[in-house]
C-alpha cells in the first residue's frame, strides 16, 4: 500500500518529524478486533514545562540533530559516577493510562504544557507479522519514541493515530516514550477558547496491534443509501498480496459474498439481503450482526447494526419511520473522578444515565468521543450525534487550520463509519456567521458527504434575536440536513418570568433539532423558581422551554445542555461554580437534580406520541 494516510501527512508536517517518518499506512479499522497487547497501565511521567527534554539550550529539537539523541526519550541512566543525567523515569511518579493528567496529581490540575510519559513492555515480534503502535487519543500534540527512536508525531486531541513499528520492536523489553503537550493555540482545532477543561495526556487506550503481512486495513459495511434491502461498502487490504479473494459473511442471515480486491487492494461490496429476515437496528431493538471478513491472509469480525436514516421535510426517518430524538448532550468526562472517561464502566454509567431519562439519543459534544463509547451506544441502543471541535471562533482564513479540521473530521468518519448508532456528523458548534466561516464550514460539509453519503450532516448553529422573535437563519443551514441550533432563553437571555414571550422562527423545511438549552443549578441548592442557580430555577426553565419549543412546527428532537456538571476554567464563581459548569441534570456527586425528572416525564410523552 503506497498511499500515505492523509492524517499522518498533515500531522508530521511542521512537527519536527524527519522525512522518513512521514509515510504511515492508514489507521487500522476495528483495532479492538485485532490481536493486540494493551500498553495501558501505570506510566512513569516527568513534567517538563520548558520542554528541556525536547530542545537543547539553543532551542533546537534533539530529535532533529544528526544523532537524534539527547532528549528524555533516550531514557538514559548515568553510565558512571562522573556522569550526570538530569532526569530519571525510574523514581518519577506514575499515572494511569488511559487517563488525563489533570485529575491525577494536584500540581497538574491547571497545567498546560509538556509531560513525558514512559512505559516498558515485553514483545516477541514474529517474522511475517506487522506491528502497529496505536493511540486512541492524546491531547493535544504527541511525539512518540520507541526504544529511543522517533516513530512519529500527531496533532489533534480526540482522534486515534498509529505508527507502524515493524522491524523496530526488540525481542524482550521495549520502551515507549510519549511527549504529550496540551498547550492551546489560536490556530488549532479547537482554538484557545472553549468551555471545557483542557485535559492533557494519553486519555485513551494504547495498544500494540499485530497483523499478518497482508492485512485488512479498512472496510465499510452499512445499508446502501435509500435501499434497506442491500449492503453497500468496500474492503481495503494492504500488503504485498493485496489482490485476493475476500468473503464477507453474516452467518445469522445466511449471507456469504465473495469479492476480489484489485491491484490497490480494494473491492467494492454490494450484498443483497434476504427478504423479510433482517432485524433493523433501532434504540428499541439494537440488534447487531456478527460480520466476518475473511481473506487468504487475514480475518476480522465486527458486530454491525443495519439501519437507514434520512429526512423528509420535517421528519427524520429511522428505518422509514418518523422519530423524535429524545436526547441529551454530554462531555467525555466523568464528574465523579472528575476527569476524562477512563473505561467501559465510566462510559456505561454515562449512557445508562441518559437511558434512565428515557433518552433514545445523545449528542457527544464537542469533539469525537472514544471508539468504545460509540460501540456501547450501538449495543445499548442510543442514536448518536458525533462532532468535531470546530467550536466558536476558529482561524477561518488559514488553509492549514482548515486542513486540520478536515483531518479530524475524516478520522472520525473513518473510525466510526460502521456504527449504526451514529446518525449525524456534526461539523461544528456556535460558529459566528461570516463569509470565511461559511466557506470553511461549507467545505467541511462537502468533505463529510464525500466520505459518507448515508448519514445526516448537522451543525449547532446560532440564532439571532430581534425583539422577542428568535430567528434561525444561517447560510450554512442550506448545506446541512437539519435546522439545528442552540438557544439560551431564560438563562443568557431573559429569565424564567419573561422567557415565554419569545417565539421561534425557523426558515427551513428541515427537521428542527434544538442542540442546546439549559440553566445552571448547584445540586442541592433550593430556592424559588425565580432564583438563578437553584434547582427550582433550572426545573422551571425546562418546563418553560418545552412550551416554547413545542410551538415550533417541525420540532423533531433536542439535546439539552447537559447530562452532568462538568469542569470548565471559564466558571470561577467561588460558591455556585468553583470551576464547574453547573448546567448538568446530574451533579458532580452523581445526584439527580429536579429537572432530570422533568425532562424524563417530557420524554415519556414524546415516546407515546411517536409510538
Ligand atoms: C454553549 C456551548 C457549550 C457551553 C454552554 C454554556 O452554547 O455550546 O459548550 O458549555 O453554551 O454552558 O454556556
Amino acid at each position: 500500500q503506497d498511499d500515505q494516510a492523509p492524517g499522518q501527512a498533515q500531522a508530521n508536517k511542521g512537527s519536527g518529524a524527519r522525512a522518513e517518518l512521514a509515510k504511515q499506512p492508514p489507521t487500522l479499522q476495528n483495532i479492538y478486533g485485532r490481536q493486540h497487547l494493551s500498553l495501558n497501565g501505570r506510566w512513569s511521567y516527568i513534567i517538563d514545562p520548558y520542554e528541556t527534554g525536547y530542545y537543547n539550550y539553543r532551542r533546537q529539537p534533539f530529535d532533529q540533530s544528526p544523532s537524534g539523541a539527547g532528549g528524555f526519550y533516550d531514557d538514559r541512566k548515568p553510565k558512571d559516577k562522573d556522569d550526570a543525567v538530569e532526569y530519571n523515569f525510574d523514581g518519577s511518579p506514575t499515572m494511569a493510562v488511559p487517563g488525563d493528567w489533570n485529575s491525577q496529581a494536584a500540581k497538574l490540575e491547571f497545567y498546560e504544557g509538556t509531560v513525558w510519559l514512559r512505559q516498558k513492555f515485553n514483545a516477541a515480534p514474529k517474522d511475517g507479522k506487522r506491528y502497529f503502535l496505536y493511540f486512541g487519543a492524546v491531547n493535544y500534540e504527541a511525539h512518540v519514541y520507541l526504544n529511543g527512536k522517533k516513530v512519529g508525531s500527531h496533532k489533534g486531541g480526540f482522534t486515534p493515530f498509529q505508527f507502524e513499528v515493524t522491524g523496530r520492536l526488540q525481542n524482550g523489553e521495549n520502551t515507549v516514550v510519549v511527549k504529550a503537550d496540551n498547550t492551546r493555540h489560536q490556530d488549532d482545532i479547537p482554538t484557545v477558547n472553549t468551555d471545557w477543561w483542557n485535559y492533557g495526556g494519553i486519555t485513551r487506550d494504547v495498544l500494540l496491534a499485530e497483523t499478518p503481512d497482508t492485512y485488512i486495513e479498512d472496510y465499510q459495511i452499512q445499508l446502501a443509501k435509500g435501499d434497506m434491502g442491500r449492503i453497500e461498502g468496500h474492503v481495503q487490504l494492504a500488503g504485498a498480496k493485496r489482490a485476493q479473494d475476500v468473503t464477507i459473511s453474516i452467518a445469522e442471515l445466511g449471507v456469504k459474498t465473495l469479492v476480489h480486491t484489485d491491484a490497490n487492494g480494494r473491492a467494492a461490496v454490494s450484498i443483497v439481503l434476504p427478504k423479510n429476515k433482517v432485524r433493523y437496528w433501532s434504540p428499541e431493538d439494537p440488534k447487531l450482526y456478527n460480520v466476518t471478513i475473511a481473506g487468504a491472509t487475514d480475518t476480522l469480525t465486527d458486530r454491525i447494526g443495519l439501519r437507514s436514516i434520512e429526512t423528509r421535510g420535517h421528519d427524520i426517518l429511522l428505518n422509514g419511520k418518523s422519530v423524535f430524538l429524545r436526547g441529551i448532550s454530554l462531555h467525555d468526562e466523568n464528574p465523579l473522578i472528575p476527569g476524562r472517561l477512563r473505561g467501559e464502566g465510566d462510559m456505561r454509567m454515562m449512557l445508562q444515565w441518559a437511558k434512565d431519562m428515557n433518552c433514545n439519543y445523545v449528542r457527544l459534544a464537542h469533539y469525537p468521543h472514544s471508539e468504545e463509547m460509540i460501540k456501547l451506544a450501538d449495543e445499548m441502543g442510543l442514536l448518536v450525534w458525533a462532532e468535531v471541535p470546530v467550536y466558536w471562533t476558529i482561524s477561518w482564513e488559514k488553509p492549514e487550520v482548515y486542513a486540520n479540521a478536515a483531518q479530524q473530521l475524516t478520522d472520525l468518519v473513518v473510525r466510526d463509519k460502521n456504527r449504526a448508532s451514529v446518525i449525524i456528523w456534526s461539523i461544528g458548534n456556535e460558529t459566528p456567521v461570516s463569509p470565511v466561516r461559511t466557506a470553511f464550514m461549507g467545505k467541511l460539509a462537502d468533505t463529510v458527504r464525500s466520505l459518507d453519503r448515508t448519514r445526516l450532516v448537522g451543525a449547532a448553529l446560532e440564532v439571532h434575536r430581534v425583539g422577542d422573535v428568535v430567528t434561525v437563519e444561517d447560510p450554512l443551514a442550506e448545506k446541512i440536513d437539519l435546522a439545528s441550533f442552540n438557544e439560551y432563553a431564560g438563562w443568557y437571555w431573559s429569565n424564567n418570568k419573561e422567557m415565554l414571550k419569545f417565539s421561534f422562527k425557523v426558515n427551513y423545511n428541515k427537521p428542527v433539532l434544538v442542540t442546546e438549552f439549559g440553566a445552571d443549578a448547584l445540586g442541592g441548592y433550593h430556592a424559588d423558581s425565580d432564583t438563578k442557580w437553584s434547582e427550582e430555577y433550572q426545573d422551571q426553565l425546562y418546563k418553560n422551554t418545552f412550551k416554547l419549543l413545542d410551538a415550533i412546527p417541525g420540532l423533531r428532537g433536542m439535546t439539552p445542555w447537559v447530562l452532568t456538571d462538568f469542569r470548565s476554567p471559564r466558571r470561577p464563581h467561588p460558591y455556585f461554580q468553583d470551576y464547574w459548569n453547573r448546567k448538568g441534570l446530574i451533579s458532580e456527586t452523581g445526584k439527580k437534580k429536579q429537572a432530570f425528572y422533568t425532562l424524563k416525564s417530557y420524554y415519556e410523552l414524546k415516546q407515546q406520541q411517536y409510538k
